[in-house]
C-alpha cells in the first residue's frame, strides 16, 4: 500500500485528494494543526467511517511552525508521497497579516524540505504553488518559464517557497514538483473566497435568509477551474518519471461580475436589486491578466480539466441552496 501524507489535509483540495487517494489505494496520513476544526469538517464522513478512519485514513497533529512536531509524524508515517498543501491562503487577509504568512506558507514550506532532504527513504514531495507568485505578469498567459512577480504578501511568500523546492530538487536531487495551481473552486471552497461567497449569498438571498451581497472589485478577472481537476493534476505530477513543475490552469478568464450574473440566473433572481459594493472587501493591489497556459500538463500528464466555469457556479449555487434548505442556522 504506498502511503502519502498531506498537510493541509482539512481544507478544500486536501478533503478531495484524501477521497481520491484512497480510490487510489493509499493509506492516508493528514497533518492538523490543533486550531483545526476536525467537527462538521470535509473530512466528516470519512473521519466518522469505521471502515476509514483509524484503517485507512490517519490524523496526525502538527504544526508548520513548530518543525518538532512535524518531524516526528514524518518519520513515524515514513511517506511515499507528501502533498504540501498547508498555509495562510487567503491573498487579502496576507496584507493584514503578513508575517503569518511568510512564517506559514514561506518558512513553513523551507523547513519541510529541510526535513525532506534529511530522511532516509526517498519520497516525493508536491507543493501547491498559485498564479499569484505571478502578480503582474509579462507574458500572457503565464506557463512554467513565465517570470514571477507578485504584488501581495501571499504570492512572495509563494514564490519563496517555490523557487526554494527548485533550489532543493537542483542541490540535494530532491524529487520535488511545484504545481502553480491557478484558482480552483468548488462546493467545499472557504466561504471567504469570493466563488463561493457569492453562489452561497444567491442562494441564502433566495431563501430569504440574507439581504444583500456585499463585494469588492466585481470587474477584478482570473482563470477559475474546478478543484477536483487540479487535485487530479497534483496526484499526476508525483506520478511523472521525471520531478517537473506544472501549470494547472483552465486558460480562460472570467470577472467576478460573471460569477454573480452566473449565480443569481441559477437561483433565478436580478443580482441588480441585491449586490453592492463595499470599500472594505477592496484590495490595495490586485494582480493582472491572471491566465494560465497548462499545455505542458496536458502533453506531459494527459491533464484535462473538465468541467465548465458556468457548470461549476451553477452546482455551487445548488449545492449551497440544497445545504441552506437543511440547515439555515449553521449550514
Ligand atoms: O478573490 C475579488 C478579489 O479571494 C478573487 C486563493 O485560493 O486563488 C485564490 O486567491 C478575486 C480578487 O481568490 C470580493 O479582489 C471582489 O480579485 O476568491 P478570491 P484569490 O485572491 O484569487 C489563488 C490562486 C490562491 O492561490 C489563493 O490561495 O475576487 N473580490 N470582491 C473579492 N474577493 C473576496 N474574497 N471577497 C470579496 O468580497
Amino acid at each position: 500500500m504506498p502511503r502519502a501524507l498531506i498537510t493541509g489535509i482539512t481544507g478544500q483540495d486536501g478533503s478531495y485528494l484524501t477521497e481520491l487517494l484512497l480510490e487510489q489505494g493509499y493509506d492516508v496520513h493528514g497533518v492538523v494543526r490543533r486550531t483545526s476544526s476536525l467537527g462538521r469538517s470535509r473530512l466528516d464522513h470519512l473521519y466518522n467511517d469505521p471502515a476509514v478512519y483509524g484503517r485507512r485514513l490517519f490524523l496526525h497533529y502538527a504544526e508548520l511552525d513548530d518543525p518538532t512536531t512535524l518531524r516526528r509524524v514524518l518519520v513515524k508515517v515514513a511517506p511515499d508521497e507528501i502533498y504540501h498543501l498547508a498555509g495562510q491562503s487567503h491573498v487579502g487577509l496576507s496584507f493584514e497579516i503578513p508575517e503569518s504568512t511568510c512564517e506559514m506558507t514561506a518558512m513553513g514550506t523551507l523547513r519541510l524540505l529541510e526535513m525532506i532532504r534529511d530522511l532516509k527513504n526517498p519520497v516525493r514531495l508536491f507543493h501547491a504553488s498559485s498564479s499569484e507568485v505571478f502578480g503582474e505578469p509579462s507574458i500572457v498567459p503565464q506557463d512554467e518559464n513565465t517570470p514571477f512577480a507578485p504584488i501581495n504578501p501571499y504570492g512572495c511568500a509563494k514564490a519563496f517557497a517555490s523557487h526554494m523546492l527548485v533550489i532543493y530538487r537542483r542541490t540535494f536531487g530532491l524529487f520535488a514538483c511545484n504545481g502553480i495551481m491557478f484558482n480552483h473552486e468548488s462546493p467545499r471552497r472557504g466561504e471567504n473566497f469570493v466563488t463561493r461567497k457569492i453562489c452561497r449569498a444567491a442562494a441564502a438571498i433566495k431563501l430569504g435568509l440574507q439581504k444583500e451581497l456585499a463585494l469588492g472589485d466585481t470587474t477584478a478577472r482570473r482563470d477559475w477551474g474546478d478543484a477536483r481537476d487540479y487535485i487530479r493534476g497534483m496526484w499526476l505530477a508525483l506520478q511523472h518519471a521525471k520531478p517537473e513543475d506544472f501549470v494547472f490552469a483552465t486558460g480562460e478568464s472570467h470577472s467576478v461580475q460573471d460569477v454573480v450574473e452566473l449565480s443569481f440566473q441559477t437561483v433565478g433572481l436580478d443580482w441588480r436589486q441585491f449586490v453592492k459594493q463595499d470599500q472594505r472587501f477592496m484590495r490595495p493591489a490586485e494582480p493582472h491578466r491572471l491566465i494560465g497556459n497548462a499545455a505542458k500538463a496536458k502533453r506531459l500528464l494527459s491533464w484535462v480539466p473538465k468541467t465548465t466555469f458556468a457548470q461549476l457556479i451553477a452546482e455551487m449555487t445548488e449545492t449551497d441552496l440544497e445545504l441552506l434548505a437543511r440547515k439555515p442556522l449553521d449550514g
